[in-house]
């Protein structure tokens, strides 16, 4: 049994997921005291006729059934009540929703919200609340002509420029423009509010429609991210009445009417802030025992709420590798590009989270650890000791790199391939990258190990860099920046590099000294393959971060960002004053201890030419779609 009884105030952290509900419980010291989760599969199965959390259709389409994340959150604070449960001491309560997915209420809906009552179950009460009873999920990819409208309409690196990426299928402005003109007509016109799925927990919680959060707002391709509100233009398209597109003329009555109805469906984009969006509803004060005065803060995207559970500076990086590889980071530097995603941040005014997602992870380098292992008839095939053997073993960089996208690669969007080039040095001034196939050139199988992690760590330095380029935290860098000498040092570097290689583009973008000399502040790693500490080594040394590299096991991450969410905004409105995220929730960490600070030989400036050579392969090498 948890011990509350030394906490005067609890937070909860909420994380509504694909699979399951959780909720962690935090104290005002910001120890994580107890978790509670309900796998959707495991209890709603039946009911909703669900698989891995969600119903697949047709043609791709992947969505979830509302009223299941009702149950699901009756069913959580049931058990917390059986478990005995302190409610009377939440203070606040905060969280996350999985990004992208949209919830269609009912003209019913404020009416039913406000109408709760403890005798009966949310999903009960609330059977008439929604014009669908279903929410697209971010794994949905039905929306390929919707895709396709958005791009025509505005352009593909414009459209990444006025919202910060470019469209997505799980993006809701394809969602709802799909929901409109081809799905789900009638039902539109009995929607009264789109909910993103942060702002629909806001809702439940608070007994009313929450408006949308800032930062989770940024992924639905219709909010103009420099102008902090909606683009009219992209609301035309979702709303199916573009011009070019659709076809409607602009002076059409019928054009103005549908944007003004879609942004009032939509409703008011509440900008970031600490202040609570309300109490906590009379219906879980009577049937759980919350107190009246429970705060219930703006729910944020999952994504969103990871940065927050972690002491993340402008200019860090969290590279989390799973199957996939993310990188989130923090920047104060809004340089979209169609190849990665920038959301407000959703705690720091002024600063954005980056996002880059690459598809091609754990899955392509445990392909060339495969390899090894039968060239040296290892028992063990899954073993990663000669991997990580051949990695510990290589100094530097070594002129030998590979594009390994056994599957499709999003970043940069490529079709599944393999390309390994090496580096021919025809005169210092001169460098030619030359394809070649295994065993050509000196390219060996054992050479995949040190070229995959590398060619996978410098493409995230290439983008990376425009987005950390110019954010002023380079000061204390005396390598690069920060006085005369260093920024005489950073031309320098990129003199040599553009002498060597001829100008260098990232996806369609050419890098400047600014983006090639850009070095993160902290890189933090997580997720499975961060436990192999030879590939997070040779990481660090490429990345080159200025204060350090850590590892960290964040499992609950989103959770806890909730909860942290909710404790920072708490304290923010007990003291009347606005405190620095970054401020707050660095007091937490030793940093060195709690996070797994590791040290590394700095090899940063060496791996220039690997920069240089891996931006000439995917210039000059790639097949694209
Ligand atoms: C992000 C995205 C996913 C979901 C997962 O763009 O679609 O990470 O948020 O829940």
């Amino acid at each position: 049994m948890t011990d509350y009884s030394k906490s005067d105030h609890l937070f909860l952290g909420f994380d509504l997921s694909t699979q399951q509900l959780k909720i962690i419980v935090t104290n005002e010291h910001l120890d994580p005291l107890q978790t509670y989760n309900v796998e959707f599969d495991s209890q709603f199965k039946d009911k909703y006729g669900i698989h891995k959390g969600v119903i697949t259709g047709e043609e791709g389409e992947i969505v979830s059934p509302v009223a299941m994340w009702l149950d699901a959150i009756d069913y959580l604070f049931s058990q917390m009540k059986d478990d005995g449960f302190p409610f009377e001491k939440v203070a606040g309560i905060s969280g996350s929703g999985q990004q992208h997915g949209s919830v269609y209420w009912s003209h019913d809906a404020n009416n039913l919200l406000k109408q709760l009552k403890p005798d009966s179950d949310l999903s009960e009460q609330l059977n008439d609340a929604f014009s669908w009873e279903m929410s697209p999920n971010w794994q949905d990819h039905s929306t390929l002509p919707e895709a396709k409208a958005f791009h025509n309409a505005v352009g593909k690196e414009n459209l990444a420029k006025i919202t910060g990426s470019r469209a997505h299928l799980r993006f809701t402005g394809l969602q709802i423009r799909k929901f409109i003109t081809r799905s789900h007509g009638k039902e539109y016109a009995s929607t009264s509010r789109i909910s993103l799925v942060s702002s629909f927990v806001t809702s439940i919680l608070l007994g009313e429609i929450a408006e949308l959060e800032q930062s989770d707002a940024c992924g639905m391709n219709v909010y103009d991210i420099n102008k902090s509100d909606y683009c009219n233009e992209l609301l035309a398209v979702a709303a199916g009445v573009h011009t070019k597109i659709d076809g409607v003329a602009e002076d059409d009555p019928k054009y103005q009417k549908a944007i003004d109805d879609l942004k009032k469906k939509l409703g008011p984009i509440q900008p970031i802030t600490y202040k609570s969006s309300g109490s906590i509803a009379n219906y879980f004060v009577q049937k759980y025992g919350f107190s009246k005065d429970c705060n219930i803060y703006s729910f944020t995207g999952d994504n969103l709420a990871t940065i927050l559970s972690l002491p993340l500076q402008p200019n860090d990086c969290l590279i989390s590798l799973g199957t996939s590889t993310t990188v989130l980071l923090i920047t104060e530097n809004y340089q979209p590009s169609s190849q990665y995603h920038l959301f407000k941040h959703p705690t720091m005014p002024k600063h954005y989270m980056g996002m880059i997602c690459y598809s091609n992870g754990s899955l392509a380098r445990e392909k060339a650890r495969d390899e090894i292992n039968k060239k040296y008839h290892v028992d063990d095939h899954k073993s990663w000791d000669k991997f990580d053997e051949i990695l510990d073993n290589s100094s530097s960089f070594d002129g030998k790199l590979g594009i390994y996208f056994p599957i499709g690669e999003i970043v940069p969007q490529a079709p599944a391939q393999t390309i390994r080039a090496v580096l021919n040095k025809k005169s210092d001034d001169d460098y030619e990258v030359v394809k070649c196939e295994l065993g050509e050139n000196g390219f060996d199988i054992d050479d995949d190990a040190l070229a995959i992690v590398e060619s996978q760590t410098l493409s995230c330095r290439l983008r990376a860099g425009p987005m950390l380029s110019r954010s002023g935290y380079h000061k204390d860098d005396s390598k690069v920046k920060g006085n005369s000498d260093a920024s005489s040092k950073a031309d320098e570097l990129y003199q040599q590099v553009t002498k060597r290689f001829g100008k260098l583009y990232t996806d369609g973008k050419e890098q400047n000294v600014d983006t090639l000399t850009a070095r993160p502040n902290k890189c933090y790693y997580a997720g499975g393959a961060s436990n192999n500490l030879s590939i997070i080594h040779k990481m660090g040394q490429i990345f080159g971060p200025v204060n350090g590299n850590y590892k960290v096991e964040i499992p609950n991450a989103c959770a806890l960002g909730g909860a942290y969410k909710a404790s920072w905004s708490y304290e923010c409105e007990q003291k009347n004053e606005f405190i620095g995220y970054d401020e707050y929730i660095k007091k937490l960490f030793d940093t060195d201890t709690e996070l797994g600070g590791f040290k590394v030989d700095d090899k940063w400036l060496e791996y220039f030419d690997g920069v240089g050579m891996l931006a000439k392969m995917e210039e000059e090498l790639l097949k694209t779609e």
